[in-house]
């Protein structure tokens, strides 16, 4: 296993900048580094097709046994990097946009949708058989400039998120198989977040925006998404008492996306698997949606060894809950990754390291599948 290199290599407010500053000669070792995962795990395969001299099993193929998929997320620039979408495209069966799908991307001017880079991670999942989970119609991040620089009336802003949705789930159909409707609604404390939608709406916000999410695709699975639920606490108990209230309603809702943004200096969530098994108990599917486990930086063997662990037990926590759908990765290399801009000195969350490598965090997903 390689060794990563001790120092965070990204700073706040310089993300990306590797794949640019790559020459061609380390391209060229990047891309037959990037091959090496399959390999090495056809060798180390006991039960995979890697066995019978194929191609190894890939985490989604031994997710499919389970009826599960695989996935992680992919941001548009990242899909020219050809060695990091070419494992992409081969080793998941699912993809999220990691922003192309948002307010600000979709609706830049009011009424003016924009679909290019939603379209784009559509297509690139659509040549290389992946499903896509849809995200997000509704979140306070990243909204247009001209929705939160002014003020509305509740039901100016009721208008203005319905036809949001009406647009772009209606463009999407058939193209995506879930919605994050609304994402990181609650706070900590289980109240609801105070967001433009919440104090301009009231919390009828939700159970609108799921029902027009609903008029536009009747198929799709309508979820609500957040961080931070994934052990039992307050705030997973305020989704547990909403979504058991909405069902009650009558309003549409199919799943709740657990997150899934762990930090090993935090301890492992409580009772995940008692938790993803309450919401099932509820009547809706349950996925890890956004999965990544940090560490403080450097990394070191026992970090990566806790990490790993830790991984084997998310996967094996879904794998005993029928209705957890399946998993997804937010990235899936340190190469890419949000957490070093946001947490400096924190970073090597993902199975894969910055070299296209797979950590010990990748053999135990695996094993945790077969
Ligand atoms: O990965 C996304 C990153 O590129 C964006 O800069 C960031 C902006 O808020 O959003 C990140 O994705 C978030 C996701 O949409 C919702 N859950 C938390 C994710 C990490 O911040």
């Amino acid at each position: 296993m390689r060794t990563p290199p001790a120092r965070p290599r990204r700073g706040v407010g310089a993300r990306r900048p590797r794949a640019a500053a790559l020459t061609a000669a380390t391209a060229l070792l990047l891309g037959a580094l990037a091959a090496a995962p399959a390999a090495q795990a056809a060798q180390g395969g006991h039960h995979g097709p890697g066995h019978h001299g194929h191609k190894a099993a890939t985490l989604n193929d031994l997710a499919e046994q389970h009826g599960r998929y695989f996935g992680s997320a992919v941001d548009n620039p990242e899909l020219s990097d050809t060695a990091y979408a070419d494992l992409l495209g081969s080793e998941f069966g699912a993809t999220t946009p990691g922003n192309g799908m948002k307010w600000d991307a979709t609706e830049p001017q009011q009424g003016v949708f924009d679909y290019t880079k939603g379209d784009e991670i559509v297509a690139f999942a659509e040549a290389h058989h992946l499903k896509v989970r849809g995200h997000t119609l509704l979140w306070h991040n990243q909204l247009p400039n001209w929705l939160t620089s002014r003020t509305w009336t509740a039901d100016q802003l009721r208008a203005v998120l319905k036809n949001h949705i009406h647009n772009v789930v209606t463009h999407y159909r058939g193209k995506v198989f879930a919605w994050d409707v609304a994402n990181e609604i609650m706070n900590d404390d289980g109240s609801y977040r105070q967001n433009i939608f919440y104090t301009t709406i009231g919390p009828g916000y939700i159970a609108d925006a799921l029902r027009w999410a609903h008029e536009a695709d009747p198929h799709v699975k309508l979820y609500l998404n957040d961080y931070n639920i994934d052990g039992i606490g307050a705030k997973s108990n305020a989704y547990y008492t909403l979504i058991q209230r909405l069902k009650a309603q009558g309003v549409p809702i199919d799943g709740l996306g657990f997150q899934g943004h762990l930090a090993l200096q935090y301890g492992f969530p409580d009772e995940v698997q008692q938790n993803l098994q309450r919401f099932a108990d509820l009547g809706v599917d349950v996925a890890f949606t956004e999965l990544d486990i940090r560490m403080t930086l450097p990394s070191d063997p026992t970090k990566l060894a806790e990490q790993a662990d830790w991984y084997g037990r998310i996967t094996r926590a879904c794998l005993a809950v029928r209705r957890c759908v399946g998993i997804t990765l937010w990235g899936y290399s340190d190469r890419h990754s949000w957490i070093p801009s946001v947490f400096p000195g924190e970073g090597a969350a993902l199975p894969w390291d910055e070299y296209l490598q797979p950590k010990p965090a990748y053999y135990a997903i695996r094993e945790a599948l077969q």
